[in-house]
């Protein structure tokens, strides 16, 4: 088995603790939001660098990369709520419309691809450390930040969950 379907079965595992709460008690995801600060979105990114580096090595290896691509798509889509995880609170961001319920396997085979390819761009194939992972997800927020406010909100925030649920074309 390859490293990368073993990264995905834990990712999937570690990713989906979430959503097994959520069948118990409601507010897992936390509190639904209508606006994600830039502050917030580092905060996430560095909170959620333990949950992606598997291995724990201090690098995001692109099988790593690959694993959180397709487990954030899935768990986006399944779930209709992305959590954004400050440190102190969690909150939600809901689906907007037009996201499918769930991946099907030539859309798995697409995201796959393309998290390598932007692996390599963003990486040269060295990894994410702690510091470049942060880097990489606020220049993420930051392409959907289209009033440069350090805010995203109403049509920039569901143009940011489309792009986190490989649920539109500009991915590609
Ligand atoms: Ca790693
Ligand atoms: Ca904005």
């Amino acid at each position: 088995m390859s490293k990368y379907f073993t990264a995905l079965g834990i990712a999937v595992v570690t990713f989906s603790s979430a959503a097994t709460l959520a069948n118990v008690d409601g507010d897992a995801f936390g509190e639904e939001t209508h606006s994600v600060s830039r502050q917030m979105m580092e905060m996430d990114a560095i909170q959620s660098f333990g949950r992606i580096d598997i291995d724990r090595n201090g690098v995001i290896d692109m099988d790593e990369f690959r694993a959180q691509a397709v487990v954030y798509a899935e768990l986006a889509r399944l779930n209709r709520k992305i959590s954004v995880d400050t440190g102190d609170t969690l909150i939600s961001i809901s689906a907007p419309r037009g996201v499918a319920d769930r991946v099907d396997p030539t859309e798995r085979a697409a995201i796959d691809a393309i998290a390598r390819r932007r692996f390599h761009l963003e990486t040269e194939g060295t990894g994410f450390d702690r510091q470049a992972w942060a880097k990489y997800r606020l220049a993420r927020f930051e392409e959907f930040d289209n009033n440069d406010d350090d805010i995203l909100s109403g049509a920039e925030l569901a143009g940011f969950y489309r792009a986190v649920s490989f649920s539109t074309s500009s991915n590609i």
